[in-house]
């Protein structure tokens, strides 16, 4: 019996699920967090609030500008070893942190559908909007897919997933492990480690050192589209908090720190101004030129790969590089496992 339209797409949504994982809203710590970061000096912001809908969107159009290599590069990259990939570890599900519009994760998928290995996909994102995008594109596409979307922080809910018997690929692409610090890395790995099971393998992108005008060009895009997405921060807390930040008189900047190998990030305050924050009943002074950090962006070596995943407990099993050596795909295990 030929099915109608409307048939087709419940059944498509029946394949999906979304649950909310924190207790409190991803943004609930958005007060703390921006109370807490503009008190520092220099002051700062965590990068997750980014990416409400129009950061998620402006981050995907990043994707696309011919300065920022990264994606195009390990998207070639997992084209290439998906099946390897699949075939060492035949997962029951894949879990993808900060999964955003999970293009890159079809490579898998159809690696998943050659091999008969039909697992369940698991994306994992603050972006609510973005995850049911995703997950909605995904069962169109692939008519055997079910989607276990969850909603949350991968820095304070991971604990919250669960594990089970079966055995698990957990996903970490894009190099956003490069936005933590060293030490935020190394509890973020052992987090993750301590809800994976010895079978359990966890692929990681990574972003590496290169020459310092190609990573400059890359956040730093003809478009434009980097300065948007540095600027959407300010709307966020606009939005969220009852800010009164004008982010035309921020402007981006983003320098390559050779020492510590790392884009770094900055909306700088082009004059002397203070802003509200209502949500806080405070106002917040800026001096003419002060720089505001917003994100680092670590870039790896095979040693600083290595030793930041045994500082996480983890050991990689295989190292794939695309040729020009710009971007590694990393699968590790548990250190301790079997
Ligand atoms: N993996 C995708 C997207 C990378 S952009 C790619 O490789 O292209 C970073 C993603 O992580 C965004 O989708 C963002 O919403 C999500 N994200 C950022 N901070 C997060 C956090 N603390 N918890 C969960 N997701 C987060
Ligand atoms: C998500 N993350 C890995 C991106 C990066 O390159 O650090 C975010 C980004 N920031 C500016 N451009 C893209």
């Amino acid at each position: 019996m030929k099915r109608t339209q409307s048939q087709e797409s419940r059944a498509q949504r029946e394949r999906i699920t979304l649950e909310q994982l924190s207790t409190v809203d991803p943004l609930g710590s958005l007060a703390d967090d921006v109370r807490t970061g503009l008190a520092a000096r220099p002051k700062s912001l965590p990068p997750k609030y980014f990416y409400d809908e129009t950061g998620s969107w402006l981050f995907e159009e990043i994707c696309k500008t011919p300065e920022y290599y990264l994606t195009r590069t390990e998207d070639a990259l997992l084209a290439e070893v998906a099946d390897a990939v699949i075939e060492a570890v035949r997962p029951s599900r894949i879990l993808e942190l900060g999964s955003g519009s999970s293009r890159k994760t079809g490579h898998l998928l159809r690696a998943c559908e050659n091999q008969r290995c039909l697992a369940r996909y698991e994306p994992f994102d603050v972006c609510s909007e973005m995850l049911q995008h995703a997950a909605e594109r995904l069962v169109n596409e692939h008519g055997w897919l079910n989607v276990d979307a969850f909603v949350g922080d991968y820095l304070h809910d991971l604990q919250r997933i669960g594990n089970g018997e079966e055995t698990r690929l957990v996903l970490f692409l894009g190099s956003t492990i490069g936005n933590f610090a060293d030490d935020e890395a190394a509890a973020f790995l052992r987090a993750l480690r301590s809800v994976m099971g010895g079978g359990d393998r966890f692929l990681l992108g990574l972003d590496r050192v290169k020459d310092t005008r190609v990573l400059h060009a890359a956040y730093n895009d003809a478009a434009g589209l980097t300065a948007a997405f540095n600027r959407n921060v300010l709307h966020v807390i606009n939005r969220e908090l009852d800010g009164g930040f004008r982010p035309q008189s921020f402007a981006h900047r983003a320098i390559y720190n050779e020492s510590e190998a790392r884009i770094e990030m900055y909306l700088d305050a082009l004059e002397a101004q203070r802003v509200p924050i209502g949500a806080l009943s405070t106002q917040v002074a800026f001096a003419e030129g002060e720089p505001m950090l917003t994100e680092i962006s670590r870039k790896f070596t095979p040693a600083s790969i290595q030793s930041m995943l045994g500082r996480g407990g983890f050991v990689a099993e295989q190292h794939f590089e695309s040729a020009d050596r710009y971007f590694s795909l990393v699968l590790a295990r548990p250190a301790d496992a079997p």
